[in-house]
């Protein structure tokens, strides 16, 4: 449901970077993952005033505009259209994933599944990727569910095959070449860069264990 650009990306797998009060700007790390290749960023900002959420935005997708890193935006459909991001994430609890659509347009639309019955509600309603998680135990959301584990993660993969699938929950530069064999085209990582004491070289070290795992030897 996207453009031929969005389309590619998507294709491509590597790393999803969920961006939440990182230890550096915003605009910083977006602009090392941009510099990297890396194919998705989220903007993942709960807690944000829309003033200040919509500047923000504003501002990665000055970063990101014309690039080949896509931005995404966490549950704000209507702030993901305002500064014409590539698409929005709507979690099981968020918005409507048709209204989602509706407002997004050609937009990507991400939707998230931690059992076969969300799965099939979100291949149901036209997700162009889904986020399959948590696999792994994660202090980054307290309300996560129950882990789902590599053999979860395994088994709703195969269930859409056409469709991308986004690991996500409690992933690193040492669980990430396991989802990766799992099935999953995309690694999400929110502590493993934001929380780390440096998260570009957090960022570089996570890519390089993302390309081994891909058998890619380029980084991404
Ligand atoms: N959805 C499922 S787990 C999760 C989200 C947003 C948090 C992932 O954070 P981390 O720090 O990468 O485990
Ligand atoms: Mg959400």
């Amino acid at each position: 449901m996207t453009d031929d650009r969005g389309r590619r990306i998507l294709g491509a797998g590597g790393l999803y970077l969920v961006v939440t009060r990182p230890r550096i700007p915003h605009e910083e790390l977006v602009a090392a993952a941009v510099a990297r290749g890396v194919p998705i960023v989220q903007l993942r900002e709960k807690d944000l005033p829309d003033d200040e959420l919509l500047d923000l935005a504003r501002a990665l997708r000055r970063v990101t505009a014309g690039t080949s890193t896509l931005l995404i935006i966490n549950d704000r459909p209507d702030v993901a259209a305002a500064v014409r991001a590539d698409g929005v994430h709507v979690g099981r609890t968020d918005a409507d994933p048709a209204a989602a659509r509706r407002i997004v347009g050609a937009g990507i639309v991400g939707l998230s599944a931690n059992t076969r019955e969300e799965l099939a509600t979100a291949v149901r309603a036209g997700a162009d990727y889904v986020g399959v998680g948590p696999v792994f135990p994660t202090a980054t959301k307290p309300d996560a569910r129950e882990p789902i584990g590599l053999e979860g993660l395994r088994e709703l993969g195969a269930l859409c095959p056409t469709l991308p699938v986004v690991a996500i929950g409690g992933l690193d530069r040492t669980t990430a070449p396991g989802a990766i064999e799992a099935g999953a085209a995309f690694v999400a990582v929110v502590s493993a860069v934001c929380r780390a004491d440096d998260p570009i070289a957090a960022l570089d070290d996570l890519l390089a264990a993302i390309a081994v795992a891909r058998g890619t030897g380029a980084r991404g």
